[in-house]
């Protein structure tokens, strides 16, 4: 079995395994030099383009897992929605009516996505590391719907869960549901991990959390179940949240880079810690970075590991530095380091 399966297993491995958020994107010319020629959409749904940019990393760089190429707002078009992105998810039209969300359908697996499982077949072929699926969580989901764009504090979703909680849980019903159908297309196609993307739970405080997102994830995960792969799960800035998402049925949780690892190690028993260097240390110096990845690996001891950086890569890191941390995270003997 591979060394980040392994982990995400729950297994104390001799070495953490390593894969990046975003490894596949802007900060790698091959990408940039195919997202001139396309749009972003034609490259998420034309499986060759979508194929070819989720291996373009693994080609590089000697990395442990491979994340498909997509979006979290990939399944919501068949729903109803016009999508842009520029650069990130804008809405046409917000989403924030009891009627607009009535208008929402539920597509069947089938009709979700249907270049998502060509892709993650084509992906499957060649490959030679476990290739992990995603989506975006509910309340990530619905914030951008809600919101309509990317924003600071998504004061207008906030807003919202006040305003119409029953027209929030009649939109979270919806993405749960859709979420769960897409997800199982992605495990069907050969996906050997899911990540659950709730990027902007952290945003709420803990009762906010329970009463909005944590049943709709557990059903996600609980619905996931049977296939038998390991359920991965990120919430970032959400440290004051981890009461509750240690209850959350998934066998990983991703780690933003404000907290050592340690400190959340107990905070989360029986979870494999993922991450969680601060992306900005990849535009530091070397020897910062030698120095900060050591730090985030000697903090991953005492339990199952695999590194990460804290959320998504940025785009104007150098790709020779992403290649020194993989050579740092690799040259790392977790049991020469475990007393
Ligand atoms: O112009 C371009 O090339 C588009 C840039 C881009 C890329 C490369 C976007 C728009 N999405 C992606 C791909 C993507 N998105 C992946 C690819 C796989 C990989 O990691 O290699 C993944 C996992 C995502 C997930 C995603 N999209 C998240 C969750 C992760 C996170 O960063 O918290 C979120 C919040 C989004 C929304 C989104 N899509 C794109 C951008 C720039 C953003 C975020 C910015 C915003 O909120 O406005």
């Amino acid at each position: 079995m591979s060394l980040f399966l392994e982990a995400a297993r729950g297994q104390d491995t001799a070495r953490a395994p390593i894969w990046i958020m975003r490894q596949a994107g802007r900060y790698l010319s091959e990408y940039r030099a195919l997202r001139a020629r396309y749009s972003f959409w034609e490259m998420c749904r034309t499986p060759e383009l979508a194929a070819e940019v989720t291996l373009q990393p693994l080609r590089r760089f000697d990395l442990d897992a491979a994340i498909l190429f997509q979006d979290i707002m990939t399944p919501l078009p068949p729903m109803g929605v016009e999508i842009d992105f520029s650069p990130g998810p804008v809405l046409k039209e917000p989403v924030r009516s009891a009627q607009q969300v009535r208008a929402l359908r539920v597509p069947e697996g089938g009709e979700i996505a249907p270049f998502v499982a060509e892709a993650i077949r084509l992906i499957r072929a060649e490959s030679p590391v476990p290739l992990i699926g995603f989506g975006g969580a509910p309340l990530t989901l619905a914030t951008y719907l809600v919101q309509g764009s990317g924003s600071k504090d998504y004061d207008e979703f906030r807003q919202f869960l006040r305003y119409a909680p029953e027209t929030a849980h009649a939109l979270l019903d919806k993405l749960t549901d859709l979420s769960v159908r897409y997800l199982k297309v992605q495990l069907q196609a050969g996906a050997q991990a899911v990540q659950l993307f709730d990027s902007w739970a952290g945003l709420h405080d803990a009762r906010v959390y329970r009463e909005f997102a944590k049943p709709y994830n557990t059903r996600i995960f609980e619905a996931l179940a049977a296939f038998g792969v390991p359920r991965l799960y990120i919430a970032v800035g959400a440290l004051h949240l981890y009461g509750e998402i240690k209850d959350l049925p998934c066998e990983v949780v991703s780690v933003d880079w404000r907290v050592p690892l340690s400190h959340v190690r107990p905070l989360l028993p029986g979870k494999t810690l993922q991450g969680n260097l601060d992306p900005a240390v990849l535009l530091a110096p070397e020897g910062v970075l030698r120095a900060e990845a050591e730090r985030v690996l000697r903090e991953g001891l005492g339990g199952p590991h695999i590194f990460n950086l804290g959320h998504g890569i940025m785009r104007q890191t150098d790709p020779e530095r992403l290649a020194q941390l993989v050579a740092v995270v690799r040259e790392f003997d977790r049991r020469a380091h475990t007393t």
